[in-house]
């Protein structure tokens, strides 16, 4: 059983004019198929091979690069895909709401807080909503294809929404304008997902 990459729900222009089809296209079909190739070659005759992606980053320190760099590249990017979506101006609802209120102030705090651990990481990673054992809500952002699901992570806990800022997520349309893109990006999020994940964490 090899690791596989995962279909989108929605087609590649599905998140213009925030996110660009030719874009998805390439960050799907080729970033994220690499990631999954790759980690497929890295764990060949591997008993870890038939884990689930959870259980192989919970002890990635065990791993050589490869395994931690593709193997948090399939899992991070899977993660982005579903929680993205073309349902337009949502926000969160219900206690995933009151739960950021009641962490930040407000949403628009939470917003600035997340989009700041995007725009600052330095080079190529990604940024976090997590929530932790104790059942906190933190932001934080990792380097590389890093998160908060590995042994490694600074930060712990299941990744609730992760914000891909490495260029190739937004250099064809928003070329060295991060903080441009992180702002369009908000538009994209599939709220319910997020909730989903949040609920069964
Ligand atoms: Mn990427």
């Amino acid at each position: 059983m090899a690791f596989k990459l995962p279909e989108l729900t929605y087609s590649y222009n599905a998140l213009e004019p925030w996110i660009d089809a030719q874009t998805m296209e390439i960050h799907h079909g080729k970033h994220h198929n690499a990631y999954v190739t790759n980690l497929n070659k890295a764990l060949e005759g591997n008993p870890a091979a038939e884990w689930t992606l959870e259980k192989l980053m919970a002890e990635i320190s065990k791993f050589p690069v490869a395994v931690r760099n593709n193997g948090g590249g399939h899992y991070n990017h899977s993660l982005f895909w579903k929680t993205m979506g073309p349902k337009k101006g949502a926000t969160p609802e219900g206690e995933l709401a009151n739960a950021m209120t009641s962490t930040w102030g407000s949403f628009d705090k939470f917003k600035d807080a997340f989009s700041t651990a995007g725009a600052t990481r330095f080079g190529s990673g990604w940024a976090w909503l997590v929530k932790t054992k104790e059942g906190k809500l933190v932001v934080s952002s990792t380097p590389n294809q890093d998160n908060p699901l590995m042994d490694v992570a600074e930060v712990k806990g299941t990744p609730l929404l992760g914000l891909d800022v490495w260029e190739h997520a937004y250099y064809l349309k928003y070329q060295n304008k991060r903080p441009d893109y992180i702002a369009a990006w908000w538009n994209t999020v599939n709220w319910d997902e997020v909730s989903r994940i949040w609920k069964s964490a």
